[in-house]
C-alpha cells in the first residue's frame, strides 16, 4: 500500500497547511488520516456508507480497497462518485418518468420521455464503471486531478433500454454518422463559455451495439449521484463516457466540440499539450488488482491466506489471472470465482498462498480473451489516465 499515506497527506496540504506549522512531524500522518476520516459525505451522497469511502472532495468519493470484498457486485452505497460539475438539483428525480432525452442523428429525431423510453425495450448489463484517472495516485509525476488509488471503480448492474433499439424505433441512423454523443443535464455556470464546462462525450458509433439508456442501478432507480433519472451506459468504456442525467443522445458526424472531449481525457504524452489528435480515453484495457489480504487493518497472520482481487478486460472477457507473492519474480495461476456476469463485468479471483512471517509484495496480472496481458509499467501521460500497471497496483503485506 505504498500510496496509502501520500494521498491523505497531499489532500490535507491543500486544506490546512498553515494549521500544521506548529505541529511536529510525528503527528503529521496521524492528523492527516483523522482529517480525511472526518470529512463528511456531501449531501447528495449522504446516504452512502462513510466507512467504505474516502472523501477526497464533495465531487470525488473513492471506494476503499478493503471494501471491495469477494463478491462481484459493488453495492451502490459503496460505489465511487465523480462529478465534473455540481450535481443537478435533486428535484429532477421528483417525476422520473417525465425526464426527457432528445434523440438526434436518426431518421426521425424525437424528444422522448423516460416513460416512452421504457416502452421500447429492456436489457440488463453488468459492467465495470471506472474513472480513467483510477490509479493516478501511483504516477510519480503527480498529474493534476484526484490521486485515486484503486477505488474509482466498481462493478454494477444497469437496467434500461438498449440504444440500438431506440435508434431502430426512430428509423435508424441518419447517413454518415460516426459517433454516439451523450450530453449531461447539469445546469451550466453562468459567465463562462458553455463548451468549456459542458459534460458531453463522443464514442465511436460501434459502441451503440452494447450501450444502454439506463434507469436502474443494482435493482433500484438510479440515485442522483449516479446519474438518475437516466444515464448512458457504454459498457467497457472509461467512466467519463457514461453520461449521467443524460439530456441528449445524438448520432453525430464529428466528435463533440466540448473541451472535456477535445482536450480533456486525452492520452497526452509527457512534454506535450493536450490536443484533439491524441487518443481519447475510450475502451478500457485489461487490468486487475489485489484487494486482500491488506495490512491496513493490522498485521496478517502467518500461514495459509487467500489472496483475492478483481480483474476485467474492458470490452473483452478475462481469460485468466496470475498472482505473485514475491513482487513479480514468480507467478501462479489464480482461480476465477463467483458468477460470470458477462464480458464487461469484473471477475473475482483467488489464490491460496502460504505466507511466512515477514514482508511480502503481492501482485496480480490479468490476461484478456484476446491474449493481451496486463503490463508491468504504466503508460506515462499528462493526465494520469489508464494506469493498468501491475507493479503500481501491488500491495506490501506484513505477516506476523
Ligand atoms: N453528466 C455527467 N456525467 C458524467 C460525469 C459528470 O460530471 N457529469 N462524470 C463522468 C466521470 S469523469 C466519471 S468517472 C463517471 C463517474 O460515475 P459515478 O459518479 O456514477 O461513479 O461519470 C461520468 N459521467
Ligand atoms: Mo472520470
Amino acid at each position: 500500500m505504498k500510496n496509502a499515506l501520500s494521498m491523505p497527506r497531499r489532500h490535507m496540504l491543500a486544506g490546512s497547511a498553515a494549521a500544521l506549522g506548529a505541529l511536529g512531524m510525528a503527528s503529521w500522518s496521524g492528523l492527516a488520516r483523522a482529517q480525511v476520516a472526518a470529512k463528511p459525505l456531501p449531501a447528495y451522497a449522504g446516504w452512502k456508507d462513510p466507512k467504505a469511502l474516502i472523501v477526497h472532495s464533495s465531487s470525488t468519493l473513492e471506494t476503499r480497497r478493503s471494501a471491495f470484498g469477494t463478491s462481484v457486485i459493488t453495492p451502490t452505497s459503496q460505489l465511487y462518485v465523480r462529478n465534473n460539475l455540481p450535481a443537478p438539483d435533486a428535484a429532477i428525480l421528483d417525476n422520473r418518468d417525465a425526464w426527457t432525452v432528445a434523440i438526434e442523428g436518426v431518421k426521425n429525431p424525437r424528444v422522448l420521455t423516460l416513460a416512452e423510453l421504457k416502452t421500447l425495450g429492456v436489457e440488463t448489463v453488468a459492467t465495470v464503471l471506472q474513472c480513467s484517472g483510477n490509479g493516478r495516485g501511483f504516477f510519480p509525476s503527480k498529474p493534476s486531478g484526484t490521486p485515486w488509488s484503486v477505488g474509482a471503480a466498481g462493478c454494477a448492474l444497469w437496467s434500461g433500454v438498449p440504444v440500438r433499439q431506440v435508434v431502430a424505433a426512430l428509423g435508424g441512423a441518419a447517413e454518415g454518422m460516426a459517433y454516439l454523443t451523450g450530453t449531461g443535464g447539469e445546469k451550466l455556470p453562468e459567465g463562462v463559455d458553455p463548451l468549456s464546462v459542458l459534460v458531453e462525450r463522443s464514442v465511436p458509433i460501434k459502441a451503440l451495439e452494447d450501450a444502454v439508456l439506463a434507469w436502474e442501478l443494482n435493482g433500484e432507480p438510479i440515485p442522483l449521484a449516479h446519474g438518475g433519472p437516466v444515464r448512458l451506459i457504454v459498457p467497457g468504456y472509461q467512466g467519463v463516457n457514461n453520461i449521467k442525467y443524460v439530456k441528449r443522445l445524438a448520432l453525430t458526424r464529428e466528435q463533440s466540440a466540448a473541451r472535456i472531449m477535445s482536450h480533456g481525457y486525452r492520452m497526452s504524452p509527457p512534454g506535450t499539450k493536450a490536443s484533439p489528435e491524441q487518443p481519447s480515453v475510450w475502451e478500457m484495457t485489461v487490468k486487475s488488482w489485489i484487494n486482500g489480504p491488506l495490512s491496513e487493518q493490522g498485521p496478517v497472520k502467518a500461514g495459509l491466506v487467500q489472496v483475492h482481487g478483481v480483474a476485467f478486460g474492458g470490452t473483452r472477457a478475462v481469460q485468466g489471472v496470475e498472482v505473485s507473492a514475491d513482487g513479480g519474480k514468480t507467478w501462479q495461476k489464480a482461480q476465477l470465482v463467483g458468477p460470470d456476469l458477462g464480458r464487461f463485468a469484473w471477475r473475482q479471483f483467488v489464490l491460496p498462498v502460504q505466507l511466512a512471517a515477514g514482508t511480502h509484495v503481492l501482485a496480480s496480472r490479468a490476461t484478456d480473451a484476446a491474449g493481451n496481458v496486463q503490463p508491468a509499467e504504466r503508460e506515462e501521460n499528462l493526465g494520469g489516465y489508464n494506469n493498468t500497471s501491475w507493479r503500481d497496483h501491488a500491495v506490501t503485506v506484513t505477516v506476523a
